[in-house]
């Protein structure tokens, strides 16, 4: 069974699996070690990851990039409008508020969802995953942000599902950072915790985590994050910046041009890799628009001058992950830092400043997330030993609830989660009432801090409804009659329903003789009390919320008293997210395309085949098979040899596999007669040999 972690990124992809000798991050086609985050769709094929990327210039309309930032999002969010407009690609809204990806491909208009082209790349990932290790692959671990939304978070095993994968678990990006980090570290002290911070940055977004370590044992005290920050916002400080040179030296709009403003974006993010090594970076396009080639130059002074609104944002993130921790900068251990985004020395520098100490290297910045999750897939399987380490990860929004009656409880009380609560956790929410009809939305306000509109992007969607949970509830109620749900927050940060169930106090004394029945059982009706709920990591969480609508009588129960017990259906009417008829709709849809892509690699392959088949047998007709064949031989067989070609050049450049197949065993009958005799005469001479050797 394969234990394989998976870094998807808003720019690049890593792969890290778990080997007998350790974790490996595994090659691509194009042997590297990341992987594009683009889906092209050619004129004949999809291609994917670094193929993709690289026809990216050929077809930028059906070219989709950036497709973490656009998954699980509303079309009509600022942000994403934001986002769609420097994007080639035509989108409209959903009906579910979603994103529409339009494109055409095979002569036809296709329309995909952001989940959809998600599982293409996942579909990608575990191909290459299982050429290398030569085995099916299915079970996983997925790092996500922690700013990921419940609906981000289902939308991400939606993909891997409809990409035929099995999520273990999602884990935020630092977690598994953190745990790449910790579990090989023994030289903790044993004076107290050693507090670490996790500060990634990345192409689209930047996060960080204040971690604390002890033996065996890791904890996120904080995560903080900008979801908008990362390394693409340099490139844009430049690309802004050398549009406005070109406009006045060369009187051309780039804006004006979607082919342009992708190749000046292309050469900005180069520029901004030279700058983190040099102090200074030419700009050359030949050609860039209107058939001029443009010039440019830049210092990393000036670029840094451009870029200090940007570094002044990571300090943001920073200091809220320590406020929240609550550890003083000065008892931080380290400071590490990952991301490739992180590789412009200012940000260093930035960050030396702020924590008081140079941040460390220690971790492979743009592998350090696989590894992780391959580690934590490794710890999850059944079929590896890995050593006993706990993972405590928390989780950074808070969940509130409320019912079709308006909130239940105050203002403090109506919070099921609240920020940083460990994942996994289980919470029992009790009721006594009838109607019932409960909603859960992430909190913005909570633990007194009012946010600011500015600092949006800290917090992801706020107030973002998760589900309501609707009846049918029974109408025949007593006074004795409670409801219990049981919501958990589960390893992957999702929040479900695990069980609602009816339960009834007898006030019938024979109702305790009845306690063979299955549907009876002795509970502590005292409701403050409900036994705790033991969960995978050994988190625990006996906290049961007493709605305030819950009668007082009811906490007067006594103890031991018959109860009846009826699990009760409930539904969960999710917002967003795909049903499962959706969802196999999708795998039919993805099989298809995959199965057309392989039809054209296939047809390829063989007429690769064909054309090096003509060049070899060519070649061998005047070496090794020249005295096989008769002049009247070799010379018909150069004429097939030389139409072969020709049609390879001209009908024959693009056929299906069948039709190179049939030219090749047209050829093979001419040569195959020459080729036996020269193996047979081959065979002879080695028996020979041998025989001489005796
Ligand atoms: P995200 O985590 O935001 O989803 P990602 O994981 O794909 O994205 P990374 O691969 O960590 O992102 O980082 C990509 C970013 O790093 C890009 O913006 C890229 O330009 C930038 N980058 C890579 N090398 C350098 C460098 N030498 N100097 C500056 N920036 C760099
Ligand atoms: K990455
Ligand atoms: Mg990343």
């Amino acid at each position: 069974m394969s234990v394989v972690g998976f870094d998807i990124g808003n720019e690049n992809c890593v792969i890290a699996a778990v080997k007998q000798r350790g974790i490996d991050v595994l090659l691509n086609d194009e042997s590297k070690r990341e992987t594009p985050s683009v889906v092209c769709f050619g004129e004949k094929q999809r291609f994917l990851g670094a193929a993709g990327a690289a026809s990216a210039m050929m077809n930028p309309k059906s070219t989709i990039s950036q497709v973490k930032k656009l998954i699980g999002q509303n079309f009509t969010d600022p942000n994403v409008q934001n986002e769609l407009k420097v994007l080639p690609f035509e989108t409209s809204g959903g009906q579910d508020g979603g994103i529409l990806i339009h494109l055409k491909y095979l002569g036809e208009t296709h329309t995909f969802t952001p989940v959809q082209i998600l599982a293409m790349l996942f579909s990608h990932l575990k191909e290459i995953t299982e050429k290398n290790l030569e085995m099916p692959v299915a079970d996983c671990v997925i790092g996500i942000p922690s700013y990921f939304t419940d609906l981000q978070r289902r939308a991400y095993l939606n993909a891997a599902t409809i990409a035929g994968l099995k999520p273990l678990r999602l884990i935020h990006d630092c977690t598994a950072t953190a745990l790449s980090f910790g579990i090989y570290k023994t030289d903790f002290s044993n004076a107290g915790p050693t507090y670490v911070a996790f500060v990634d940055i990345g192409h689209c977004d930047m996060q960080v985590s204040i971690v604390s370590f002890e033996a065996g044992h890791m904890r996120i005290l904080s995560h903080a994050f900008d979801s908008n920050l990362g390394g693409r916002d340099f490139d844009e400080v430049l690309f802004g910046y050398f549009a406005t040179q070109f406009k006045e030296h060369y009187k051309i709009d780039v804006y004006s041009n979607v082919r342009a403003c992708i190749r000046l974006r292309a050469a900005c993010e180069k520029l901004k890799k030279v700058l983190s090594a040099n102090a200074e970076a030419p700009l050359n396009i030949e050609c860039l628009m209107d058939e001029k080639d443009v010039k440019g130059f830049i210092k990393r002074e000036e670029f840094e001058r451009l870029a200090s609104g940007l570094l002044e944002r990571i300090c943001v993130p920073c200091k809220k992950a320590l406020a929240d921790a609550g550890i003083p900068v000065g008892k931080m251990h380290s400071v590490e830092l990952v991301g490739s985004g992180s590789r412009i020395p200012s940000i260093s520098k930035l960050l030396a400043s702020l924590f008081g100490r140079e941040p460390s290297r220690t971790l492979n910045a743009s592998e350090c997330v696989a590894r992780g999750c391959a580690l934590q897939c490794a710890m999850l399987s059944p079929v590896f030993r890995v050593r006993e380490y706990e993972v405590q990860d928390s989780f950074p929004f808070s969940i509130g609830f409320s019912s079709d009656k308006g909130p239940i409880g105050t203002e403090s009380n109506d919070i099921l989660f609240p920020k940083g609560q460990p994942i996994p956790s289980i919470k029992v929410l009790t009721f006594q009432r009838t109607l019932f009809l409960m909603f859960l939305h992430y909190k913005a306000s909570c633990q007194g801090c009012k946010f600011l509109k500015q600092y949006d992007n800290l917090i992801g969607n706020i107030d973002e409804e998760i589900f309501e949970l609707i009846g049918p509830f029974p109408s025949s109620y007593s006074e004795n009659t409670r409801i219990k749900v049981k919501v958990q927050l589960n390893l992957h940060g999702i929040v479900t329903i695990e069980s609602a169930m009816l339960m009834e106090d007898h006030v019938d004394d024979n109702a305790r003789r009845d306690n063979a029945n299955p549907e009876i059982d002795k509970m502590d009706a005292d409701s403050a009390s409900f036994s705790s709920t033991k969960f995978a990591n050994g988190n625990e969480d006996d906290v049961t919320i007493h709605a305030r609508l819950l009668d007082a009588s009811a906490n007067g129960i006594k103890r031991d008293k018959a109860c009846r017990r009826l699990e009760i259906p409930v539904t969960e009417n999710i917002y967003g997210g795909m049903t499962d008829a959706e969802l196999s709709e999708a795998k039919e849809t993805e099989f298809q395309l995959a199965q057309q892509d392989k039809l054209v690699e296939q047809a390829k392959n063989q007429k690769n085949a064909l054309e090096s088949y003509v060049y070899e047998t060519r070649n061998k007709l005047f070496n090794k098979y020249r005295s096989f064949a008769s002049d009247r031989e070799k010379e018909g067989i150069s004429r097939s040899l030389q139409e072969t070609e020709e049609w390879l050049y001209e009908d024959g450049d693009d056929e299906t596999e069948n039709a190179y197949t049939s030219k090749m065993q047209d050829l093979r009958k001419l040569v195959d007669p020459i080729e036996n005799r020269f193996k047979d005469e081959e065979a002879r001479a080695q028996a020979k040999r041998e025989l001489l050797n005796c």
